[in-house]
């Protein structure tokens, strides 16, 4: 059986439901996050919740719930369904209302934890590396709908996905308004070139959790990763790319936009990142 947490009660996943009135439905009005369990530990179950509150008041949606409660849920809806490696997704609606937008008529926020066995995103890719393509379609603008808000409005994300599919992309990267380089549709991205590593400042993209970890093992390893707007140009001559995030983990990319990436193989920075990083999700975490 396999059980989802809807507003404080376990529900069978073929019964769990949410009203057609949820304005997280209707409007896209609401937050989520994806967070990973390894060998019995939540990996970075703090910064997940931290970040989950910080989108919900960036929209102004107070959670009925602590930080603290939610953590515990969390790891409470893990041990329910016996999972010790797994995908985790809790969600935060603004809840049911009425078919205007106007979130004051949604009395009370919807909260729901989903859990499920999850296996590597990209199978052998990580060995060969990915094709990604940069896509037409840019990141919203943070003067419109901030990058840096985990929001259930992730149409443009969705956007640039139908794009790669298009393409033949195994991902989709984002430029911004100005052409600058954002992240991909689902992590955030580094350039490795003269063995000196950049990722894009996080005022286009969401502050990846998986990126503050790839910054913490580069960092530890003696490089140092700047944090420096980055072009086209950038991703086309770099020596090595990488796409970072919960789902992804850390991620070779070989070709971009037609262009072999270094001699076209993951390159040795990209696998001491890819190690550490593995290293830290299978010793560290809060325990389920
Ligand atoms: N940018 C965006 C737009 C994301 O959605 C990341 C960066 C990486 O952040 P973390 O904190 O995970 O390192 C994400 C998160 C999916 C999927 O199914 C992807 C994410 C979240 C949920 C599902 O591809 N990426």
């Amino acid at each position: 059986m396999c059980w989802i947490y809807v507003d404080g009660k376990f529900v069978p996943a073929e019964e769990a439901a949410i009203s057609i009135y949820d304005h997280g439905l209707l409007y896209g009005d609401g937050v989520f996050e994806g967070i990973r369990a390894y060998n019995g530990r939540v990996f970075r179950l703090e910064d997940h919740v931290k970040r989950l509150y910080d989108s919900a008041k960036a929209i102004m949606l107070e959670i009925p719930l602590s930080q603290e409660k939610m953590c515990s849920v969390i790891l409470e809806t893990l041990r329910k369904n016996e999972l010790s490696d797994a995908y985790i997704r809790p969600l935060v609606t603004r809840g049911v209302g009425d078919l205007g937008l106007d979130p004051l008529k949604c009395a009370k926020p919807t909260v729901l934890i989903i859990t499920q066995k999850w296996d590597a995103m990209y199978g052998d890719l990580y060995e060969v590396g990915l094709t990604a393509v940069t896509v037409t379609v840019r990141r919203n603008s943070p003067a419109a709908l901030p990058p840096n808000i985990k929001s259930l409005n992730y149409l443009n994300n969705v956007l640039a996905k139908i794009e790669a599919n298009v393409k033949g992309g195994d991902e989709a990267i984002f430029l911004d308004a100005e052409g600058t380089v954002s992240e991909g549709s689902g992590d955030n991205i580094f350039v490795v070139k003269d063995g000196e590593i950049s990722t894009p400042p996080t005022l286009n993209n969401l502050k990846g959790i998986t990126r503050k970890a790839v910054i913490e093992v580069a960092e530890a390893d003696g490089y140092t990763v700047r944090e420096v707007a980055l072009g086209l140009f950038d991703l086309y001559t770099a020596d090595e790319l990488i796409v970072t995030g919960t789902a992804a983990e850390v991620a070779p990319v070989t070709v971009i936009d037609g262009r072999a990436i270094g001699d076209g193989k993951p390159g040795p920075i990209t696998k001491v990142l890819i190690e550490g990083v593995r290293d830290l999700t299978l010793t560290t975490g809060t325990p389920i």
